[in-house]
């Protein structure tokens, strides 16, 4: 089991939060999701699953990863 963490723009509500549960656990390699509205933190708890392949479906349901620094 890994776990990844990223931080993404545009969480704003829980259907934010439901839509990124839902979007991620649909990838067949990822076993569990959890995000908060506060500050955009979302956690993937995966069997191996790359983080460019997160990155880009997060984007994709349209919460990019946010700028660091
Ligand atoms: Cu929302």
């Amino acid at each position: 089991m890994m776990t990844e963490q990223f931080k993404v723009q545009n969480v704003k509500c829980s259907g934010c939060v439901k839509a990124i549960i839902d979007g991620l656990t649909a990838l067949p390699q990822v076993n569990g999701v959890t995000a908060t509205v506060e500050d955009g933190c979302v956690t993937i708890e995966s069997d191996g699953i790359s983080r460019e392949t997160l990155v880009s479906k997060l984007a994709e349901l349209g919460y990019p990863e946010a700028e660091s620094g």
